[in-house]
């Protein structure tokens, strides 16, 4: 007798442009790997709600999200999102309608983008074969310079006068809860050493108290190298001095920054996956790639769906499957080896054509 497949429900928020192609191969590639577990000893399966939200609903109704789309999100086991942008809705607003409004209202305070390099993808940084990265940017990712505090000054509009305030909040608590995250996931890797970044030359009161943690949690893991280093040099050392590199630890628009410049060194920003964590498992976590949602290829079947489905390996991570994990990251590596590669890393393939050879890597 076959077991009863345990079922996870996700939500999925495939949202603008490239986003709704990248989503529908993910779910694809999933289905089919949970199709692979049916006569297995542990099957599984997903059970799938898709939410149309994002820039064409908000041109409908003037919202991102359904006014209770919260409500609606918190009985799931986890969000699998697209991108988020179209040039039709202001960027802060298509942004802060939607996506930032999950990760602060779920409290994913911990937002982890792993970059490496993949078999047969052409990186600017693969001078001789030795070259090694392999890196997790872990992004503070509920306060910092994205917490929303400021304003404008609107009665001067017009007039060549006006100002306006943007304020970045850095707390001991946020700062802590990361920093520990970070030490404790440079435990689990053979490079245990964590990078901690700022700029608190010349930013002295946010990323001064940053740095000032970051030495006292440090303190509890002597096992753990570490390092601070300003923004500025940290970009410099990416390209410079990749093998140096494991565990960076970042403010939320040091680390957006910083995990965009790792993942075009490692081949494409569409390579890059990324897991929005609540670690404290209240609220559903969200799992999305790192690009945005690409309109001036959006509909075209070209996108590269690689960092959906590497999200989606978090995802199975996330949810207690690391085996699983492990398998969609072999048929990445599978299919990219195998020279199916989609525009953005020098290729011809559709994004179908990359579903198709990932799918058919899980079934080989
Ligand atoms: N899938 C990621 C995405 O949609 N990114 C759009 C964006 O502008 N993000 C800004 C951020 O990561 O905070």
């Amino acid at each position: 007798m076959t077991a009863a497949p345990r079922t996870f429900r996700i939500a999925a928020i495939p949202a603008d442009g490239v986003g709704k192609e990248v989503v529908a191969a993910g779910r694809a590639v999933l289905d089919a790997l949970a199709e692979t577990s049916k006569s297995s000893a542990a099957p599984f399966a997903f059970v799938w709600e898709e939410f149309p939200w994002g820039c064409e609903f908000y041109e409908r109704t003037g919202k991102m999200m359904d006014d209770d789309g919260l409500e609606q999100l918190k009985g799931f086991d986890a969000i699998y999102f697209g991108a988020v942008g179209w040039p039709t809705v202001p960027d802060h607003v298509s942004l802060w309608g939607l996506r930032l409004k999950i990760c602060q209202n779920f409290d994913q305070w911990a937002n982890v983008r792993p970059v490496h390099f993949l078999p047969g993808v052409q990186s600017p940084l693969r001078k001789a074969d030795d070259t090694e990265l392999d890196w997790v940017v872990v992004r503070e990712n509920s306060e910092g310079e994205y917490a929303g505090l400021g304003g404008r000054n609107l009665s001067a509009r017009g007039h060549g006068g006006e100002v306006a305030v943007q304020s970045a909040l850095f707390t001991e608590v946020g700062c802590e809860r990361i920093m520990r995250f970070a030490f404790d996931l440079a435990r689990t890797r053979a490079h245990k050493k964590v990078s901690s970044v700022t700029k608190s030359n010349a930013q002295q009161y946010g990323m001064v108290l940053w740095d000032d943690v970051f030495k006292r949690v440090a303190a509890d893991y002597p096992d753990v190298e570490t390092e601070s280093v300003l923004v500025d040099a940290m970009s410099a050392k990416f390209v410079l001095k990749p093998e140096d590199l494991s565990v960076v630890v970042a403010s939320n628009l040091n680390a957006d920054i910083l995990s965009d410049l790792g993942s075009a060194l490692a081949g494409s920003l569409g390579l890059a996956a990324s897991a929005n964590l609540n670690p404290e498992r209240r609220f559903p976590s969200m799992f999305e790639p790192v690009h945005g949602s690409a309109p001036d290829i959006a509909g075209q079947g070209l996108a590269n769906p690689v960092g959906a489905v590497g999200s989606a390996a978090l995802m199975l991570d996330h949810f207690g499957l690391p085996d699983q994990a492990a398998r969609l990251n072999k048929a990445i590596e599978a299919t990219t080896a195998a020279g199916i590669l989609t525009r953005d890393v020098g290729g011809t393939a559709t994004t179908d054509d990359v579903v198709k050879a990932l799918i058919d890597a899980l079934n080989a």
